[in-house]
């Protein structure tokens, strides 16, 4: 079963444009609050868009799989959700969910059977900190082997276990690319002190690499873009905020797929909202870095 596309991605695809996907779950009510989840949602498509490209948000809505939304469904996509990671995928459909909201693992999984070579993201899911014990690692990584897409993201969200996730990465053959960077970004920070193993300078770098990379039989390829300089928070200061919002996802006893929604909602509370301008600015500039990159891609084949 093929997602369905908008008409806009299908015009786009018979034009030979390029097409970024999108996830929905960052702007659905389990992402960003409203009113910056619908900031989020039309800040990320412009971006795409004026790069020349067609943004195609991912989504299970009425049990069916889609690529692309056409603007009356805006309100959809920023409202209330049921979250949906690669393996709910076939659950959402077959009973005809409502509104399943895809995250990077599932929207991989669209974009590839589709064949969109490029989707853009905030931050991926990976290795919680505590994973010893809770077992919980993102399908995120495991989407991220398996697809052969290029996804552009800041990082892996900052209160993971960082080094695991990116160890994890390795494992799995996932390139790491930085974005102009030697470091990985941390999300809301623009470093880690945690080096990235090739760092690539611009779209057309990244699309060869990408191209050699599915050539020999690889899957998925990493590019890390830090958030821009003028939007970033302090990393001291986010650590002790993160520190805070991690005791209190404990303290309720949150597990599984609510982890990640309830520590971003309490990040947002303690900092009065700048990781959430922070997120919007990041997702904003990831959606563009990912245009370009379409295009580059788009201009190979062509070539
Ligand atoms: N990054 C954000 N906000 C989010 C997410 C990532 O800034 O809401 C979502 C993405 O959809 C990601 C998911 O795929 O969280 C990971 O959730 P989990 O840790 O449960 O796999
Ligand atoms: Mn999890």
């Amino acid at each position: 079963m093929n997602p369905e596309l908008s008409l806009a991605v299908s015009a786009a695809r018979a034009a030979g444009r390029p097409v970024v996907c999108l996830e929905s779950t960052i702007f659905s009510e389990l992402g960003l609050p409203s009113p910056a989840n619908r900031e989020a949602l039309v800040r990320c498509c412009a971006a795409i868009e004026s790069a020349g490209a067609e943004a195609a948000v991912t989504a299970v809505l009425d049990g069916r799989l889609r690529l692309g939304i056409d603007g009356a469904e805006g309100d959809v996509i920023c409202g209330p959700a049921r979250k949906v990671a690669a393996r709910d995928l076939a659950v959402a459909v077959a009973q005809g969910w409502r509104y399943g909201a895809t995250t990077v693992s599932a929207a991989l999984a669209l974009a590839a059977r589709a064949g969109v070579q490029v989707f853009a993201t905030g931050g991926i899911g990976g290795v919680h900190r505590g994973a010893r014990d809770t077992g919980d690692i993102s399908a995120d990584l495991d989407a991220l082997a398996a697809h052969p897409v290029v996804t552009v993201s800041s990082g892996a969200k900052a209160f993971l276990d960082l080094p695991r996730t990116f160890e994890h990465l390795e494992t799995a053959s996932v390139p790491v690319l930085g974005w102009r960077c030697d470091e990985l970004p941390a999300f809301w920070s623009r470093s880690s002190g945690l080096p990235v193993t090739h760092r690539v300078e611009s779209a057309d770098e990244v699309a060869r690499i990408a191209r050699v990379h599915w050539h020999l039989g690889g899957g998925g390829l990493l590019v890390v873009a830090p958030i821009p300089a003028a939007a970033a928070l302090p990393a001291e200061e986010l650590d002790e905020a993160i520190a805070h919002a991690l005791e209190r996802a404990d303290a309720a006893d949150q597990r599984g797929a609510g982890v990640t929604p309830k520590v971003l909602a309490t990040l947002a509370e303690v900092t009065g909202d700048r990781t959430v301008e922070a997120n919007l600015a990041l997702a904003e500039h990831n959606a563009a870095v990912a245009a370009e990159v379409a295009g580059a891609l788009a201009s190979l084949d062509a070539a």
